[in-house]
């Protein structure tokens, strides 16, 4: 059974929140200078990946209460019911089991009476073989020309884990094949796509779960058009559209080619899909060994998961870290700071998986809760993040807790650049924990010669408090494997915080409420029906979209 306490019920919260007001006036400056193990004592090695928690403001105490916490929360029960495939979505009635599509063990996943490995098994053998086809070219486009281009049309799961994914692992992909994404119901992103394809040697994905969401729709629509519009032939069509998808019947009365649609199942969540068939851009653009790869560091992490204890349970101490500063610290946002180029959609992958899964009011008991959820989840790559809003966490008002992601190589080895990077990267977590004390600040402007009515008008702007929570992680490299560890180990911190919080992590209300609102308006923005029945600022904008489109 699914567990239903949540964190400030339990004996720990009370210790937790003494213990907290002892962090008013310790600083982790001190406690690196007391203690010459802290890093080694708080550091995690997991499959040539390190997690660094020493920057945090945690004691071997905190570590003890926070995991007496999850311990109380029942934690472990809840993991198992997890991995085991009970209905955890209860709202939608459904197991979550994105950890099935990566386990490589003998285990069976049982969900409604049947073990779900075999079926994932055929549709990854599904998908790999007809990658290998079209990566040896024995697969083509109608004219028996290979394909150059794939075109993955989705939204939401159905998109941005890919996109991430594809992007992250770009140095990776095979050679003559250039992967697209396309999500906005804005024609802009379409119509910028095809452009410059060639329709004969493109291929497009319908990414959709459902097979109706409208955004995806429209595209998949306007792609067709745009292909019979560029000559070619309806019966060209099953050899340029392939489907991905739970709705087998929605997606071949859209004229897909029953062979052609990859499926996988409702209990695969939207914002935890690239493992399933939604990851068939991903097998596109790195080869299906490739792609075993990123599915072997998520079991990896899995496994890691399943068996830790909590205190050494890297995304259990990640969760149970999140949990601490939005609690007792009113840290409401969540940076995370990726040194590589090649993890630019990374902060906005886990906006959604994040932000989805636990921006929630209402606890597993119906009632609203009384503590913060889900933090906001943002950031950009460093160092360009440097010089924009790393201000703000530095010397801003509010706790903002931050997650360092870095390669130890990187891709594109070019003279120093790969140290420069790395030497931000470390410098900037040095900075935020030891922040500069007044007297730093005195002897720096004494030594410049400063007098001494400046330097005491200039001291207080110069002064930062430090302080400032971090975790590090560090990648050899960002390859398949590691990529496949890093996102696993952000899906289980999710995971472990909306137990925590005692919410429903696997639904997502507020999305299905987005897809049905516009339906009222269409007709009437597009001037066929009288606007009524909105409030007066809608109508009023309405009104002022029709007469500037007239
Ligand atoms: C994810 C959400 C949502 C979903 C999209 C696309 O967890 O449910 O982002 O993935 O709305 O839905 P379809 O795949 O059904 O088109």
């Amino acid at each position: 059974m699914f567990p239903d306490i949540n964190g400030i019920e339990t004996p720990a919260f009370a210790s937790l929140q003494q213990h907290a007001e002892t962090w008013k006036t310790q600083h982790m400056r001190a406690l690196f200078d007391q203690d010459p193990t802290r890093f080694d004592r708080f550091s995690f090695h997991q499959e040539g990946m390190l997690v660094d928690f020493s920057k945090h403001m945690i004691t071997d105490e905190t570590l003890t209460l926070l995991t007496d916490l999850a311990a109380s929360c029942q934690l472990k029960e809840a993991m198992d019911a997890l991995f085991s495939g009970e209905p955890v979505n209860r709202t939608e009635n459904r197991a979550v089991l994105h950890t099935a599509l990566r386990d490589q063990s003998d285990r069976m996943v049982v969900v409604d009476g049947e073990d779900v490995k075999p079926a994932i098994r055929q549709v990854l053998e599904k998908m790999r073989l007809f990658c290998n086809e079209i990566h040896a070219g024995i697969r083509t486009g109608a004219d028996g020309r290979s394909y150059t281009d794939v075109v993955n049309i989705g939204i939401g799961g159905s998109d941005l884990g890919p996109a991430m994914v594809c992007e992250a692992l770009k140095p990776f992909h095979k050679k003559g094949i250039r992967v697209h994404f396309v999500s906005n119901v804005d024609a802009t992103h379409l119509v910028e796509c095809v452009q410059d394809l060639d329709p004969a040697t493109t291929l497009f994905i319908i990414a959709s779960k459902t097979f109706t969401t409208q955004e995806t729709m429209t595209n998949a629509r306007s792609a067709k058009q745009w292909f019979l519009e560029s000559g070619m032939q309806e019966e060209d069509i099953a050899r340029h559209f392939v489907a991905v998808s739970t709705a087998l019947q929605e997606a071949q009365a859209f004229g897909i080619d029953p062979d052609n649609i990859f499926g996988f199942w409702d209990w695969v969540g939207g914002r935890f899909s690239l493992w399933s068939a939604i990851g068939l851009s991903i097998m596109l653009a790195i080869g299906a060994d490739g792609f075993d790869s990123l599915l072997n560091g998520a079991y990896a992490v899995d496994e890691h998961v399943r068996t830790a204890p909590l205190n050494k349970n890297i995304p259990v101490i990640m969760g149970l870290l999140g949990w601490w500063y939005n609690q007792f610290f009113e840290a409401r946002t969540h940076a995370v700071l990726p040194y590589d180029q090649y993890l630019e959609k990374f902060p906005a992958y886990l906006q959604q998986a994040d932000m989805e899964s636990n921006g929630k009011r209402i606890d597993r008991r119906g009632k609203e809760v009384s503590y913060p959820t889900g933090p906001v989840v943002w950031g950009a790559p460093g160092t360009n993040g440097q010089h924009a809003f790393y201000q703000l966490i530095h010397q801003g008002t509010q706790l903002i807790p931050c997650d360092f992601i870095v390669p130890a190589r990187s891709q594109n080895p070019l003279g120093d650049h790969h140290a420069i990077l790395l030497s931000h990267c470390l410098a900037q977590s040095e900075a935020m924990m030891k922040g500069k004390t007044a007297e730093e600040v005195r002897e720096e402007l004494e030594h410049s010669g400063m007098t001494e009515e400046e330097i005491q008008f200039q001291l207080p702007y110069r002064v930062f408090p430090g302080n400032i929570p971090s975790t590090t992680i560090i990648v050899p490299e960002c390859n398949a494997f590691q990529l496949g560890q890093l996102i696993a180990l952000y899906e289980h911190k999710i995971f472990v915080q909306g137990v925590l919080w005692n919410v429903f992590s696997f639904d997502q209300w507020g999305v299905e409420l987005g897809k049905k609102l516009a339906a009222k308006i269409l007709p009437e923005i597009s001037g066929r029906k009288e606007p009524s029945g909105h409030d007066g600022s809608t109508i009023g904008l309405i009104k002022e979209v029709l007469r500037l489109r007239s």
